[in-house]
């Protein structure tokens, strides 16, 4: 039995901070409807995909955003793009911002199956940016204020095969991808908001769109997976973010990409058991992974020069405790 799945990576243009929920799922519909007619079987949309970044901007009482977060899912919102979903037979990934009834606030994406049913919910686990307002910046980077951390990677049988999820800067580090590729990953979906501008180090704006392509096809070759990269770009509320969403293969080779900075979609056709190519031979886990030696990925959070080579260097060990503290205060 054939597991080609055909995947449209759906990205969005920017979301202003005036348009409604109802003017969002709209547009979500609209590029759903546009998968359905592709022959999709699922489309990927991006991280907090129905409202404007809000992290970009400091509030002193967090609470006065809780509008931008979702307290059920399906909403009365959410629910015509659930509806539809349905109705056509095609499943999707959402990013949002989550509200639970107990009162925490999180970064999340589900997978809906094509029947409307919610197959799996992820809580983002890196949070990038900063914790306090720091009125030098452009713009602000606050997802270390408005969420919590999520609590791990999971993996949902799904679509036929076994899928992923992680969201935006989870793309960056090569645990994320090595989490779902040691629970036999096959298709990971992932979607961002990256702004073209980083304050604290500009010399990267530059280089967003190759590293956004680095991690994406290092991860999905390293691991035998296919990836799903998916964009809300463009210019949202004076802030530019990047677009080249695209669906990547095991080999690393880009399938699709997305060209504008619009409301477009880019889909290709997923062979899942092309994993196995990669999988069973240069990347066989079982067969070459040497765990014993990789200790320190789990033991330690920080870089720790040793001792030994400290000394020859002249220099006093930084202890790797110490290093968590001060990166608590100075995260970028
Ligand atoms: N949304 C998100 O995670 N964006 C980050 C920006 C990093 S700069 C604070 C990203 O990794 O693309």
């Amino acid at each position: 039995m054939s597991r080609t799945l055909t995947v449209g990576a759906a990205q969005m243009g920017a979301i202003q901070r005036a348009d409604t929920r109802a003017d969002v799922v709209e547009r979500l519909i609209a590029l759903l409807r546009r998968g359905a007619e592709a022959g999709c079987d699922l489309v990927v949309f991006p991280e907090l995909a129905l409202t404007t970044f809000f992290p970009r901007w400091y509030v002193q009482d967090r609470s006065d955003f809780d509008h931008f977060f979702e307290t059920e899912m399906p909403g009365p919102e959410t629910r015509p793009l659930f509806d539809e979903a349905s109705r056509l037979g095609v499943g999707f990934h959402l990013g949002y911002a989550e509200l639970t009834p107990d009162g925490r606030h999180f970064n999340t994406a589900i997978l809906v199956e094509r029947d409307g049913s919610i197959a799996g919910l992820y809580r983002k686990v890196h949070l990038p940016g900063h914790h306090e307002h720091e009125p030098w910046r452009e713009f602000q980077h606050l997802e270390r204020y408005y969420f919590e951390p999520g609590d791990g990677f999971g993996v949902y049988g799904a679509f036929g095969g076994v899928l992923g999820m992680a969201i935006c800067n989870d793309r960056r580090w090569p645990e994320t991808y090595r989490m779902l590729g040691l629970q036999g990953c096959e298709l990971a979906l992932i979607g961002y908001n990256t702004p073209i501008h980083y304050p604290p180090d500009p010399s990267q704006d530059a280089l967003q769109g190759f590293h956004n392509r680095l991690v994406l096809q290092s991860g999905a070759y390293q691991n035998g997976m296919w990836v799903v990269g998916v964009a809300k770009a463009g210019d949202e509320e004076g802030c530019v973010m990047l677009g080249e969403s695209a669906v990547i293969a095991p080999s690393g080779e880009i399938r699709a990409v997305c060209t504008t900075d619009g409301d477009e979609l880019a889909v290709a056709a997923c062979d899942l058991d092309m994993c196995a190519d990669y999988k069973e031979t240069l990347f066989d886990f079982g067969y070459y992974r040497r765990p014993e030696v990789y200790g320190l990925i789990t033991s330690q959070r920080g870089a720790e020069v040793p001792d030994d080579v400290a000394a020859v260097l002249g220099r006093t060990a930084r202890r790797a405790e110490e290093t968590e503290e001060m990166e608590e205060g100075t995260d970028a």
